[in-house]
């Protein structure tokens, strides 16, 4: 069995085990959640990466002036790099992007793409889970580096979690550095409600692909068919809370382990935090950062923030 498959089969265990059950946000996204999650972007009720793409378009040269010349980039879970592509033109000279990313083959195949679009930048893709610490390319060697962790991934961390990645971070990248963040920001929970649960239906097939992928990649024992989605926002955490709630009673049997569920007993998916700008400030902070700048969307929803270390 491979490393990610392996991983994969461990935190399942671990997370169907433990009470309440849950399973971790990173793994919605092999290549059928992946391409759920893109007409997720395109949904109208899904404003969060809108509302992004329209600040990075609108403040690119704002932003651009907290990145220092000659920097090295480096983005957390660089996924298809749409967004750094519109950040690149306005950036001065840098002396080399470094995307990270769990998928290897996504890295190979965008670092191509962007060698072809702009020869100039050296690109020294890391294949790593960016939650984790991971070492610098030497070629990084001693230069300025700049963060990049767009579209408010941050918001599936804890608190606890986002504060100790972005201690993790600031030890990663060095004194002095500089990190472009997106930050989700709190809003009426009808806006929040409709976000999670489209009319179309494409969260829910987000959601419970993860147990597809189960039978997929693990050979699970389950019938998706007994889950149903459920997504609402726990206003007391600040939280969109998704959840695989079983309609009725259910077994899920993998590699020897059995998991009966009641009726009506859920495996929580994911935490998608939503900050006030003030709430963030506080928890950067913490960690060693200091926000230099943020930038929200006409309607306030999403913001950027310009962090610094
Ligand atoms: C990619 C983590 C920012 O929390 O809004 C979208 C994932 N989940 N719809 C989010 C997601 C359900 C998304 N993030």
């Amino acid at each position: 069995m491979h490393d990610e498959t392996n991983r994969f089969m461990t935190d399942v265990i671990s997370g169907l085990s433990a009470q309440p059950r849950r399973l971790p946000p990173k793994y919605f996204y092999d290549a059928i959640g992946s391409a759920l999650f893109l007409d997720i972007t395109r949904l109208d009720e899904y404003y969060v990466t809108r509302a992004e793409l329209a600040i990075l378009q609108r403040h690119a040269a704002e932003i651009a002036d907290h990145v220092p010349a000659g920097a090295v980039l480096v983005e957390f879970g660089s996924g298809a790099s749409t967004k750094i592509r519109m950040l690149l033109d306005a950036l001065p000279q840098l002396a080399g992007y470094v995307p990270v990313d769990i998928s290897a083959e996504l890295l190979q195949q965008e670092a191509e793409e962007l060698h072809r679009d702009f020869p100039a930048l050296p690109v020294w893709p890391i294949a790593a889970d960016f939650t984790t610490e991971f070492a610098l390319p030497a070629a990084a060697g001693s230069r300025a580096k700049a963060g990049f962790f767009p579209g408010s991934t941050i918001g599936n961390f804890e608190p606890h979690e986002a504060e100790h990645f972005l201690a993790c971070a600031a030890h990663t990248l060095g004194p002095g550095s500089a990190f472009i963040i997106g930050v989700d920001l709190e809003k009426p929970v009808e806006t929040l409600h409709a976000a999670y649960n489209d009319a179309a239906g494409v969260t829910a097939r987000f959601n419970l692909n993860m147990l597809e992928r189960m039978r997929r990649e693990l050979d699970a024992q389950l019938d998706p068919q007994g889950f149903r989605h459920h997504a609402f926002y726990n206003s007391a955490a600040c939280r969109i809370e998704m959840h695989l709630v079983a309609t009725q009673p259910q077994r899920i049997r993998v590699d020897g382990h059995t998991f009966d569920f009641e009726t009506g007993e859920s495996i929580h998916t994911e935490n998608s935090y939503k900050y006030t700008q003030t709430r963030f400030a506080a928890l950067a902070a913490r960690a060693g950062w200091r926000v230099e700048a943020s930038w929200t969307d006409p309607q306030g929803l999403m913001s950027v923030q310009a962090l610094r270390c």
